[in-house]
């Protein structure tokens, strides 16, 4: 494998030491150093943030627009208006309808859920959506995880009469579109204050304000944190505050009480639930089938009753994610293939007729973690080359592709990623040209793969009580990563492959000094040569259950012979 194994090391700046000795007081240092990096002084702001921020103190009449919509919700019940639910085919989007048609319904509102198809309609309001509103006798229509940008298409639907919402998290523009009323927390004149919500999340606010501008009780929405927290997690909003809290409860609902669709997509599992299961095993299902069938089936799976037609559809949304998942698998893996070949290259630029269109971005990535360099990904579509590109840590892979842009037909994108069509045959010319620039605009210090160590720590310093308050900060994710940790100079007192191919490799850190060691592994270490003499390791820890027994396990994303550092 020419891949690079080891990483080059960045640490943090040292923490604030007035913050560490007033945090240390109260726990060991590594979680003092810990908690200091990520801006908190002393224990009761860490309670403060581990408790999240109380939806009982959010008042969503504060969202700008918020007074009008809830109003207007208000008459549409009132009068048995038809309210016409938009959303995003992702995750984000079927949950958002899914409970604006929950709440609405359980609330006396008659509604439609709508989803566009993600290949004849694409991402946004439609103009096929707004056709079947009307013709469905609608008078009220919501956008919800989109509509903010959609200008063209909220006039058109005002033309024939329907009252617009928009129930946006995307950045707007300066403009706003010509709606009765636009909820998006990032408007500037927005004064709500919770800036990163999930679109379901935005629409939470529009239904709690539509109970009670209507007079309804709106304790019953609480019923729905499980379905918020599912968009939390799946559409990498930062997982702090509102969100921390709402995430919280959904998980323990989930726990507690699933709601039958839930159940089916988790299935049968060992110990509870976690965000992590919600971010890398449901929300794939259900994104399964705004990728390989129809978003709409997600919806009418998460507002279903009926046990019956629920377990179809989990098991078809199982099927269709296994079928994407091996397909995405077999082409990744010719990708890889690919890249070694090529691989003398700065820059990785791939081709075959077959990928999937709506997979080449996954391609581009997958390669680009693995070999840790530029990638572009093409594949033909009607005679021209269509491509994905996914940078690595320190180029701006926009410059590079612009000054390759005389070879392609176009390209658009940013510093880390970018899309680009080209003719056949120029991507022979296009290859040499984008490996100049890369040579050009990369820094030689950023072409060897970073990893970003919290804290380093001795092995003796590992113990389970710095584990327990590590899972004090969980949920990890966006806003709240997992902690990586750092040992040097230690001895590797055991290592074993493991695994059905013994793709795995099991080890034992060992500090002779204090004669103490830790167990851990490295998961997908493959054929590498197992490091002689002292190491590095940088680790997350989790908890390791055999037998009735938990104790702590590193699962090591770095191992390398030592850098020489001293022993702390
Ligand atoms: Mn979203």
């Amino acid at each position: 494998m020419s891949r690079t194994r080891s990483k080059w090391w960045t640490l943090p700046p040292k923490p604030d030491a007035e913050a560490v000795a007033a945090l240390a007081k109260q726990m060991d240092r590594p979680m003092a150093e810990l908690l200091a990096l990520r801006g908190f002084r002393n224990l009761d702001e860490v309670r403060d943030w581990i408790q999240g921020t109380d939806p009982g103190e959010v008042n969503p009449f504060d969202m700008a627009g918020m007074p009008e919509a809830a109003e207007r919700l208000a008459l549409a019940r009132a009068q048995g208006e038809l309210v016409f639910l938009f959303g995003d085919y992702d995750v984000d989007g079927t949950t958002a309808v899914s409970v604006g048609t929950l709440a609405l319904k359980a609330g006396g509102w008659r509604t439609e859920a709508y989803i566009p198809d993600r290949y004849r309609e694409g991402y946004g309001l439609s103009k096929a959506g707004i056709d079947r509103a009307i013709e469905l006798g609608a008078k009220v229509l919501i956008t919800l995880d989109c509509g903010v940008k959609a200008f063209d298409e909220i006039d058109y639907a005002v033309s024939l009469g329907l009252d617009v919402i928009v129930a946006d998290h995307h950045q707007p523009e300066e403009r706003l579109p010509n709606a009765l009323a636009v909820h998006d927390p990032l408007r500037s004149d927005c004064r709500f204050g919770h800036t990163y919500l999930s679109g379901c999340g935005v629409g939470f606010m529009l239904w709690l304000s539509a109970y009670d501008a209507a007079g309804l009780d709106s304790a019953p929405l609480d019923a729905h944190h499980d379905l918020l927290a599912l968009s939390i997690a799946a559409d990498m909003v930062p997982m702090v505050g509102l969100n921390r809290r709402w995430l919280m409860q959904g998980i323990e609902l989930i726990n507690t009480q699933p709601r039958p669709a839930l159940q089916a997509l988790i299935g049968e599992r060992r110990g509870p639930v976690s965000a992590r299961d919600l971010s890398f095993s449901v929300a794939p299902k259900i994104n399964a089938a705004g990728r390989m069938d129809h978003g709409l089936r997600a919806v009418q799976l998460l507002t279903a009753t009926d046990m019956g037609p629920i377990e179809q559809f989990s098991q078809d949304l199982h099927d269709l994610n296994t079928t994407r998942r091996s397909t995405e698998r077999r082409m990744v893996d010719e990708a890889l293939e690919m890249a070694e070949s090529v691989s003398d290259d700065l820059a990785l630029v791939l081709y075959h007729p077959d990928w999937h269109k709506g997979i080449v971005g996954l391609i581009a990535q997958r390669v680009a973690e693995r070999f840790y360099r530029p990638v572009v990904a093409f594949t033909e579509h009607e005679g021209v080359l269509s491509g994905s590109a996914r940078s690595a840590p320190g180029l701006d892979l926009y410059a590079a592709l612009d000054d390759a842009s005389a070879h392609l037909i176009q390209f658009g994108g940013h510093k880390a990623a970018a899309g680009m069509t080209c003719k056949p045959e120029n991507l022979d010319d296009f290859r040499v040209a984008l490996n100049a620039a890369v040579d050009r605009r990369w820094p030689e210090s950023m072409r060897q793969p970073q990893i970003a160590v919290d804290v380093v720590l001795r092995v003796d310093e590992v113990t389970p009580r710095l584990l327990q308050l590590q899972d004090r900060l969980e949920p990890f994710g966006v806003g709240n990563p997992a902690p990586v940790w750092g040992v040097r100079g230690v001895e590797l007192a055991y290592t074993k492959k493991v695994g059905a191919e013994g793709e795995h490799l099991q080890v034992e850190l060992f500090d002779p000094f204090r004669q103490r060691s830790l167990r851990g592994i490295h998961f997908q270490w493959g054929d590498d040569p197992i490091p002689e003499g002292l190491v590095d390791a940088a680790f997350q820890l989790s908890w390791n259950e055999y037998r009735g027994e938990r104790t702590v396990q590193a699962r090591l994303l770095d191992l390398q012979p030592t850098s020489g550092q001293a022993y702390l």
